[in-house]
């Protein structure tokens, strides 16, 4: 067992797929938490070099496997025996690095050719080319790109189907991207039918819209109108185990660019389309009004912070992954798909201050990034990048002083064992980078509305340090 003995200790970062040897090596004492998985490899590099031993990380599905692509590369390349258990399912879409890269459908495109990197562009997918040459020269290739057309025989076959019948309307950030918000408007009118989102589409149709009725899927208020419905169109949407949690009755009619999912008809072309060729010349459908829902409102202080901030703030927010996340989703109420920015199948931990920063560079704006302590952990450096280009963004770090979610979900009373805790005060580091640097206890909601007006209005690179109890957020009846 020469070999088991040297694979001590491995490095990780928690994750739901790893609970078992995570929770196991934390109680050998055999495990050190880093906080990305990137510099989990290098570790695991640095210790093989040093005892010319193989050494091991963990490195949770999707994200966590991704965040760990620079330095398995590294080993590749410099011949390093380090070795990388992931609990990455196969068969899944959420969360899940190689079925992407592997399914025939949403191939990454590696190209030399720019028309080519355009097309996956229109497409909503990347692209990399692999030929040094400034992005704008791709714009003229962009122009001329247009994802596929509906033809007429499929535009008669979806009127043929929706004729007589319940619909619904099922809406992705497809319909962003086809920029498709009027048409639905008008078409919702014209076919009597509801409209219901998908966590990603929200927003598409603004929520206050009559015909909006919410969100379906795993944590979603509006499963009844596809239950009810007789048949779902379903409009640039994702037909996944998240978004669909129960298989419908209903027949689905699916029009979108990348189909996952169980449709009796599909539709691989841009929804924009389709949707003026229906508003043209609109089917007769039965008109129906489904009952309105709306989600309960979970007792919990993070929640109340989590809803204040949403409330307070004007311009865009993103969101990180942790336990914050489904209650933002939960709190959040949109009139534009991009008020909100989150991860919605890959979600990667430390994903809403860089994305943030982004977003500034785009809208005159300030954006707000809401995170965890453990994900401002992993990147928090980017502050330097917000602080040197002074960007208006606004960072609010929920401390609760662990990795709450995974805490939550490996069924955890005390993180501290399992090198889930996190001790360091954010507000320390955000000092050290220069920014405006505001403490809170958890009961100030008043005074964090205010703090966040003031931010917004000053646009300097801010940070706002909530500290909460440690509490466990609602788990939906399905795992992810
Ligand atoms: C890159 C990456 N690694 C690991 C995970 C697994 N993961 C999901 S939530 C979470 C904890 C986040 O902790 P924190 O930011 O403190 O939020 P909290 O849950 O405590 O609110 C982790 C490690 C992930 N989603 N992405
Ligand atoms: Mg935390």
């Amino acid at each position: 067992m020469r070999l088991a003995h040297h694979l001590k200790p491995a490095f990780a970062v928690p994750g739901d797929d790893l609970h078992e040897p995570y929770l196991e090596l934390a109680e050998r004492d055999e495990l050190v938490r880093t906080n990305r998985e990137d510099t989990a490899a290098y570790a695991a590099i640095g210790a093989a070099e040093v005892s010319n031993e193989p050494a091991a990380l963990l490195a949770t599905r999707g994200p966590g496997l991704a965040h760990a692509l620079p330095g398995l590369a590294c080993a590749l390349a410099d011949h390093v025996p380090i070795l990388c258990i992931t609990g990455e399912p196969l068969d899944q879409g959420f969360q899940s690095l190689l079925p992407s890269l592997e399914s025939n459908r949403a191939r990454l495109t590696v190209t030399r050719d720019p028309r080519e990197a355009a097309r996956a562009l229109a497409r909503s997918q990347p692209a990399v080319l692999t030929r040094p040459q400034t992005p704008d020269e791709l714009e003229p290739h962009l122009r001329e790109t247009r994802p596929p057309q509906p033809t007429d025989g499929e535009i008669e076959e979806v009127r043929r189907r929706l004729q007589g019948r319940k619909v619904a309307l099922l809406v992705g950030r497809g319909c962003y991207r086809a920029r498709a918000t009027e048409h639905l408007e008008r078409l919702a009118e014209r076919l009597n039918a509801p409209i219901v989102q998908t966590m990603r589409g929200r927003g598409v149709v603004p929520e206050y819209h009559p015909r909006n009725y919410g969100v379906v899927g795993l944590r979603g208020w509006a499963n009844h109108v596809l239950r009810e419905a007789d048949v779902i169109l379903a409009l640039g949407a994702r037909l996944t185990e998240r978004t669909l949690p129960e298989e419908p009755d209903a027949e689905i009619i699916a029009v979108t660019l990348h189909l996952n999912g169980p449709a009796d008809l599909h539709l691989e072309c841009d929804p924009a389309p389709l949707l003026r060729a229906l508003l043209k010349q609109p089917p007769e459908t039965r008109p129906w009004r489904p009952e309105r829902r709306e989600p309960d409102e979970p007792d919990l202080h993070a929640y109340r912070v989590v809803k204040t901030a949403l409330r307070a703030w004007i311009g865009p927010v993103t969101l990180d992954s942790g336990q914050h996340t489904p209650l933002a989703l939960l709190a959040a109420r949109l009139s534009a798909p991009n008020e909100l920015i989150h991860s919605g199948a890959f979600c990667p931990v430390g994903f809403a201050l860089p994305a943030a920063l982004g977003a500034a560079t785009r809208t005159p704006e300030p954006v707000l990034a809401i995170t965890g302590d453990g994900g401002f952990l992993a990147t928090h450096h980017e502050l330097e990048t917000v602080v040197r280009e002074d960007l208006p963004v606004t960072v609010l770090v929920l401390r609760n002083r662990e990795l709450g979610f995974t805490r939550q979900t490996a069924g955890l009373d005390d993180p501290e064992p399992a090198g889930m805790d996190l001790p360091t005060d954010p507000a320390d580091l955000a000092e050290a980078y220069g920014t405006e640097v505001h403490r809170l206890e958890r009961d100030r909601t008043d005074e964090l509305h205010r703090i966040l007006r003031d931010a917004e209005m000053q646009r300097e690179p801010t940070v706002i340090v909530v500290e909460l109890p440690r509490e466990d957020v609602p788990l939906p009846d399905r795992p992810g």
